[in-house]
């Protein structure tokens, strides 16, 4: 009779063990626009949106009101002079804050909502040498009716709760010239929450006074896999090594 080796077994059992469902938290690929390239100017003129394509902006309501008019996504080479450079593309993503526009924030659904997933999130973050930038901070949010997001609406209103925030960032040291930092910062999903509710990224801009403008550029989330996961996969790899010398 032969014997069965066991080393193939249990590799397969690691495997197994891989296929973990804390990383199905996150759409494939969980951000649309996330360099703020794609959008309209409804209100004419060339250069900034007005509606930037697949986030919702909560202040902008869509095609009446002097909120509309805000340039929520800014054209770097419209103004060479004052706004970064060096971002991902054509257009950084500008909270800017104004009597008329208090709470300028944008949001998308970034996945479904699982319990103690930690969430690394990368941005470049711009300040315009002729503006103050007063900080930007990256919120995640579970829940709410997802057919009531839109532009004009705060995730607030469609009943989503916010379950983790970096803070607000300000790496910014202001000077003379146009400035770019990059932010990595790790979130954490909780545990309070329902499986398979929406996970949402919202961005804003909470500690910002008139006239204040904040640039942000090339936002990236990702799940960051869980230190058990880490070592099975390490586990793995010994194990189909010590496999294959054992068949040589
Ligand atoms: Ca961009
Ligand atoms: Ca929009
Ligand atoms: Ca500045």
């Amino acid at each position: 009779m032969t014997q069965v080796p066991p080393k193939a077994p249990v590799t397969l059992a690691l495997i197994g063990l891989l296929i973990h469902p804390a990383l199905a938290g996150l759409f494939v690929t969980p951000l649309d626009n996330a360099s703020f390239e794609t959008g309209t100017n409804p209100f004419g003129g060339a250069g900034n949106f007005a509606e930037v394509s697949s986030w919702f902006e909560e202040n902008d309501a869509g095609g009446t009101g002097t909120a509309d008019t805000r340039e929520v996504a800014q054209d770097k080479l419209a103004n060479t002079g004052n706004i970064p450079q060096d971002a991902v593309g054509q257009y950084w993503l500008n909270l800017a804050f104004s009597d008329s526009h208090p709470t300028p924030a944008v949001y998308q659904q970034i996945g479904t909502w699982e319990a103690n997933l930690d969430l690394q999130i990368t941005a470049l973050l711009g300040d315009r040498s002729n503006q103050d930038f007063s900080g930007v901070a990256f919120e995640i949010w579970r829940g709410g009716t997802i057919g009531s997001a839109a532009d004009g609406t705060t995730l607030a209103s469609i009943g989503a709760t916010m379950v983790a925030t970096t803070g607000t960032l300000d790496p910014i040291v202001e000077g003379g010239s146009p400035v770019t930092a990059s932010i990595d910062e790790t979130v954490n999903t909780g545990v309070v929450g329902t499986g398979g509710e929406a996970l949402w990224l919202r961005i804003s801009t909470p500690t910002a006074v008139n006239g204040n403008q904040n640039l942000v550029d090339d936002v990236n989330i990702t799940v960051i896999p869980e230190p058990s996961t880490l070592a099975l996969m390490a586990l793995t790899g010994i194990a189909a090594v010590l496999a294959r010398r054992r068949r040589s």
